[in-house]
C-alpha cells in the first residue's frame, strides 16, 4: 500500500500544533525528531521533518504529498500547490510598520522609500498593486530593527501581538495579508494518494468542528422548558430527559462555545441548574 508523505515543521511555532492535530486524528508519529522521515506506527503515512520555509517546494515538487505551514510561506514561494483547508492556529499578520514618531499620510508614505522585509514577494506584489514604487531590502532575520539603524523608512514583518513593534519603536499601518497555518498538497497526487489525503482531510475537519463546540448538560425546570429549547438552538434538537426531582428535567445539547456565553446569563435567569460544559474531542456532522 503507498504511504502518504506528510511534511511538518520540524522545529518552530508551528511544529506542536501540527503534530498535536495529526495525533488527534488518530495518527500516531514519533516525536523524537532525531530523524527526517519517521512513519506513523498506525496509519500509512511518514512524517518528513522540514523547515516550514521549504515546505512549499517540497510539496510542489511531490517530495512530500500533503504538509502544514504557514499560509503566508505559501503566498511568499508563489509555489504552484493547493491549499486544502485553513487550520485555525499560528494565526498572524503580514504588515508594513513605520517608526512611531513619524505622520503616516497612507501608503503614499512608502512611495520611494526604503522597506526592510523577509518577505519580498509578497511585499512587491502588494506595492505594485497599489502603485507605489519602494526600494526593497531583503533581511532574513530581526527585521525589525532595521529602521532604529538607518536601514529602512519602514518594514513589512510578521505580527502577532504587536509587541515586537511596539518594544522596536514601530506602529502597524498596513496589513497586508491575514496568516493561519494551512493544510496543502500536491497539485497531481495520484488517485490512490488522493482518495487518503480526502481521508485525512475528513479526520482534520472533525477535530477542527468538535474544537468549535461545546457539551452542555443543564437540570431545567419543566415550567421553562421549551424557553431553554429554543435558547439551546444547538447543531439538533436537545436531548430531554426526565428527571428524579418532579417537574425537572435534564437537557444536552451541542452549542458553539461562544453562543454559550451568550446564553448563560438567560438560563439561569429561566431556573437552570447544574450547568456542566464539557470538551468535545471529535464531531462528524
Ligand atoms: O525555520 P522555519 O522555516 O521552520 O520557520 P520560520 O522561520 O518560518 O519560523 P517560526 O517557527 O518562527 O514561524 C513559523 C510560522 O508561524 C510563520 O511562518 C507564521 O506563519 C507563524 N507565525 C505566527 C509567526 C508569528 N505568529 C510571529 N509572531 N511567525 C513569526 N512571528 C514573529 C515575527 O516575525 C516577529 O519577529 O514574531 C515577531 C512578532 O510577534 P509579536 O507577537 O511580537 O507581534
Amino acid at each position: 500500500m503507498e504511504k502518504i508523505l506528510f511534511a511538518v515543521q520540524k522545529s518552530g511555532r508551528l511544529n506542536e500544533d501540527s503534530v498535536g492535530l495529526l495525533k488527534e486524528c488518530g495518527i500516531s508519529i514519533d516525536t523524537s525528531k532525531e530523524q527526517l522521515k519517521i512513519p506513523s506506527s498506525n496509519y500509512p503515512l511518514e512524517v518528513l521533518y522540514l523547515r516550514n520555509a521549504d515546505i512549499p517546494e517540497y510539496v510542489q515538487d511531490g517530495v512530500a504529498d500533503i504538509g502544514i505551514l504557514g499560509e503566508n510561506v505559501v503566498v511568499e514561494s508563489e509555489a504552484n500547490i493547493e491549499i486544502l483547508k485553513k487550520l485555525n492556529f499560528s494565526k498572524c499578520r503580514l504588515s508594513m510598520a513605520i517608526p512611531k514618531n513619524v505622520e503616516y499620510i497612507g501608503l503614499q508614505y512608502f512611495q520611494g522609500k526604503k522597506i526592510a522585509t523577509s518577505y519580498p514577494n509578497t511585499t512587491k506584489v502588494f506595492l505594485k498593486k497599489n502603485n507605489i514604487q519602494a526600494d526593497i531590502h531583503v533581511i532574513t532575520g530581526s527585521v525589525e530593527i532595521a529602521p532604529n539603524i538607518g536601514l529602512a523608512d519602514g518594514i513589512c514583518d510578521l505580527v502577532s501581538s504587536g509587541s515586537t513593534l511596539f518594544l522596536n519603536g514601530l506602529k502597524e499601518v498596513e496589513v497586508i495579508l491575514k496568516s493561519e497555518a494551512v493544510l496543502v498538497c500536491n497539485k497531481k497526487l495520484s488517485p490512490e494518494k488522493r482518495k487518503m489525503v480526502e481521508e485525512i482531510c475528513f479526520r482534520i475537519e472533525t477535530v477542527l468542528t468538535a474544537r468549535k463546540k461545546k457539551y452542555v448538560l443543564l437540570n431545567v425546570p419543566d415550567e421553562n422548558l421549551q424557553l431553554i429549547i429554543e435558547l439551546l438552538h444547538g447543531i439538533t434538537s436537545p436531548t430531554v430527559m426526565k428527571l428524579a426531582r418532579q417537574d425537572w428535567s435534564s437537557l444536552h445539547a451541542v452549542i458553539e462555545e461562544q453562543e454559550f456565553w451568550n446564553i448563560v446569563g438567560q438560563l439561569k435567569k429561566l431556573g437552570a441548574e447544574g450547568i456542566l460544559v464539557l470538551d468535545i474531542e471529535k464531531m462528524v456532522s
